[in-house]
């Protein structure tokens, strides 16, 4: 028990995600024996995985989740440059460092693959601890990278996505409705009478209370690509793409249902426990259209089911 007794959610911040030894370096080279002799001087230190399909490398670092890839340069198929910018390209495998090693030493080659986005560059024939060393640097800046990103992008009590997340995710998202031209629904969210519960139980209460409706508002979410953040201190927003007006509907009463059925007692209020009030907006948005607006209209209809009484849906 720490400090603050049984308060549970608070957690140490943590500086790395996962030990050198779990994570992963794939080994793309079409020679066998260069696979191997690059996996026996790394095994001892990182999980080693190899390939000798330099093709579909960005499908193959999707399903394998690599921390650093070692790529050769010459490969039958597709060379390594094409390789190396084809994961940069991918918004998914952008993060992963690209370490080529290569029998070529010449200047405009090693320029070609830092211009594809390498992280480093390793002549053959490899000395065994600058390998192992250039990796092990490598791969934690990315762990610690990762965590940043993370952590840029999360609410720590909730465990949301935050503000920061929205401006730099929702954006394109929401183009995408625009292009493809489906719907686009926003909800926003809000606590009822949140303050006179903070100040009758407490704020450690009022926080622990905040991360169980948030759960809950995230396990009513089915698909994926429906997204939820923390938009402010007790305001939750929802992006919906291509979910029609019946669909935000229902999905608003689930919500509201599901907060209530936690019944976390609030004495100040007349359900007795604790529940929301959410206002939504559905658009078949054009280029006209303005994300900041539809967030304002949901705004506006949450004002609207607080005035009929709260712990409902308007939309
Ligand atoms: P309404 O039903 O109209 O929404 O009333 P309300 O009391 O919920 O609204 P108000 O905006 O007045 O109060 C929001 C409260 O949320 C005030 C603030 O102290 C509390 N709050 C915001 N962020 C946090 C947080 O991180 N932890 C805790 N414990 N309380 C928070
Ligand atoms: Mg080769
Ligand atoms: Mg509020
Ligand atoms: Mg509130």
């Amino acid at each position: 028990m720490n400090l603050l007794g049984e308060y549970t959610t608070f957690k140490e911040p943590q500086f790395q995600t996962k030990a050198l030894t779990e994570c992963k370096a794939v080994i793309v080279d079409d020679d066998k024996s260069s696979q191997l002799v690059l996996a026996a001087i790394l095994q001892d230190i990182i999980i080693t995985e190899c390939s000798d399909n330099s093709l579909n490398m960005v499908e193959f670092c999707l399903e394998s989740k690599p921390d650093v890839v070692l790529l050769d340069l010459n490969m039958p198929g597709k060379d390594g440059i094409t390789v190396c910018r084809e994961l940069k390209a991918n918004k998914f495998t952008a993060n992963i460092p690209v370490i080529f090693i290569t029998g070529s030493g010449k200047p405009e080659d090693q320029d070609r693959c830092w211009e594809a986005g390498a992280s480093d560059f390793i002549v053959k024939p490899v000395v065994a601890s600058t390998l192992q060393h250039r990796v092990k640097n490598i791969v934690l800046s990315k762990l610690h990278l990762d965590l940043l990103t993370e952590q840029t992008f999360r609410d720590p009590l909730t465990g949301l996505y935050n503000r920061y997340y929205m401006n730099a995710e929702i954006p394109a998202i929401f183009k995408h409705c625009v292009r493809e031209q489906v719907n686009f629904g926003v909800m926003m969210i809000d606590i009822d009478n949140f303050k006179s519960f903070n100040d009758t139980y407490g704020h450690l209460e009022g926080d622990n209370c905040l991360a169980q409706v948030a759960s809950a508002l995230k396990n009513t979410l089915r698909r994926p690509q429906d997204k939820i953040l923390r938009y402010g201190g007790e305001e939750f927003a929802v992006f919906l793409p291509n979910t029609d007006r019946e669909g935000v509907g229902q999905l608003a009463k689930a919500m509201c249902e599901k907060v209530e059925s936690l019944n976390i007692e609030n004495s100040n209020c007349g359900s007795g426990v604790i529940t929301i009030s959410l206002g939504f907006v559905v658009s078949k948005p054009d280029y006209q259209t303005s994300l900041a607006g539809l967030v304002n209209e949901a705004d506006l209809a949450l004002f609207e089911a607080k005035m009929a009484g709260k712990n409902q849906g308007v939309g």
